[in-house]
């Protein structure tokens, strides 16, 4: 087992890599920004390190700076967290050259899934269902029109280097397609530096649901269930689940093994997630492949009681996955407190904690990384933290919820905690039925 562990990023999935390194007997080290000089991650470490300037590529993103603080400190892994360097192929490779083993999947396994039209062309082989569309890149608008005439009308492009919406145009008619090409592919150069985009006939109101997946150095592969993340804003979720409540036993087989197929065919290392499409006929279609631990790994964890970083860590170490699927023993809700104003746009609102009471009770867990006194750089992303019930069932998941919401005081910046409480007292919510295209009419009802 490793001896000591760096942890390439902040904020809360920090402190929960530390909390797990800690019951584990791993050594810590942090790493920090200027700008978070006073963070929770760097108290709670064995040790600390400042790499740079507030900004992100000062930072966290600067490798040279990462590298140098993994040697002085003699670490032998490195834990990525999600966003940052989670799913750089280079820094990972990089580690590897440095002799430091990079908790994670291997830089082809992170190129194979980060170019989108090689995923699918990799997942079509493998026999998991994909969304009908067109083989690989298009080669002009005139391939498109012709494609699109084959495929059906509306479309979507996507682009191959995109993921999380950026460079998509949905296209409903022959008389749209021209600039929904010309505007996905410079949207795409833009972007990503790669402006190849591809097509495929576009799912209305799919829901989005995802398959937490594990695999070992031997090429064994389990399914851990899934997370339902339909209630996105923006392609920015706010609220997961688990067990999905559109899910059926014998759906969750069929994406279960289909997710098994999918990581297996790469020979997958690691934690990871399969996303799906699911449409209402409950047809499902991969999405995308995330290697990295996410954001909402927590509902997993509370329903099948298992700890993903203990297991991320476990599998870098090389031992092996039990070998078995994971099946949801309880109902897990995850709402992301953000520093962010709902009742105006979901405005980004940085600021110091004044005043701050974290809920509590049974059935309440809470990562974060905010204390009172905390100031919220305005650098990063705006989580402030997550709030997650757990119950016996969805219902008491949800009341449990509005409970721990309601108790949840934080003054000096504005936060969601205002949007839960509506969405866990909507009906459409409650009982289940929405889909992606949700929050689009939501409205929040004025204080
Ligand atoms: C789609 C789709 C409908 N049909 N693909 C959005 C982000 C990127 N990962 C893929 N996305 C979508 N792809 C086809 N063929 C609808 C979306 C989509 C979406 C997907 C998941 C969650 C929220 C979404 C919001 C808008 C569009």
């Amino acid at each position: 087992m490793f001896k000591k562990i760096l942890i390439a990023n902040r904020g809360e999935i920090a402190l929960r890599v530390i909390r797990t390194c800690k019951e584990m007997g791993i050594k810590t080290v942090a790493l920090y920004s200027t700008a978070d000089k006073d963070s929770l991650h760097v108290r709670f470490a064995d040790e600390a390190v400042c790499i740079g300037k507030p900004a992100s590529v000062d930072s966290y993103l600067n490798i040279p700076h990462i590298m140098a603080a993994a040697e002085i400190t003699n670490a032998d892994a490195i834990h990525p967290g999600y966003g940052f360097l989670a799913e750089n192929a280079r820094f990972c490779q990089i580690c590897t050259e440095s002799g430091i083993k990079f908790i994670g999947p291997t830089p082809e396994m992170i190129t194979a899934m980060g170019d989108k039209v090689t995923a699918k062309q990799t997942m079509i082989a493998a026999g998991v269902p994909v969304v009908p569309g067109v083989d690989g890149l298009l080669e002009s608008v005139e391939h498109a029109k012709e494609s699109a005439k084959i495929v059906g009308y509306p479309v979507i492009l996507k682009a191959t280097a995109g993921g999380g919406g950026k460079g998509m145009r949905v296209v409903w008619n022959e008389e749209e397609i021209e600039k929904a090409y010309d505007t996905a592919k410079t949207e795409a150069a833009a972007s990503f530096k790669n402006d190849g985009i591809y097509m495929e006939k576009f799912v209305e109101e799919p829901r989005h649901i995802e398959i937490q997946v594990a695999g070992d150095q031997f090429g064994n592969v389990c399914h851990l269930s899934e997370r339902d993340c339909s209630i996105q804003r923006r392609h920015q979720k706010l609220v997961e689940e688990s067990p999905s409540p559109f899910m059926t036993d014998d759906l969750r087989h069929a994406m279960g093994e289909a997710a098994i197929k999918a990581a297996a065919s790469i020979n997958y290392e690691g934690v990871g997630t399969i996303e799906f499409l699911v449409d209402k006929h409950r047809n499902f279609y991969f999405m995308e492949m995330n290697t990295r631990i996410q954001v909402e790994h927590c509902v997993t964890e509370e329903v099948i009681n298992f700890d993903l970083i203990k297991e991320q860590i476990k599998i870098a170490a090389g031992h092996k996955v039990s070998g078995r699927n994971y099946f949801p023993q309880m109902h897990a809700i995850e709402c992301r407190i953000n520093a962010e104003d709902p009742y105006n746009d979901f405005r980004p609102s940085p600021g110091k904690i004044t005043v701050l009471h974290t809920p509590g009770g049974h059935g309440v867990r809470v990562d974060s990384h905010v204390y009172a006194g905390y100031t919220i750089p305005p650098y990063y992303d705006s989580m402030i933290g997550k709030l997650i019930t757990i119950a016996q069932t969805r219902e008491e998941a949800i009341n449990t919820m509005h409970r721990a919401l309601s108790e949840y005081v934080i003054e000096g910046v504005k936060t969601t905690i205002p949007f839960h409480l509506q969405l866990m007292e909507n009906e459409d919510f409650q009982s289940g039925n929405f889909n992606t295209k949700f929050l689009e009419s939501f409205q929040m009802k004025k204080i």
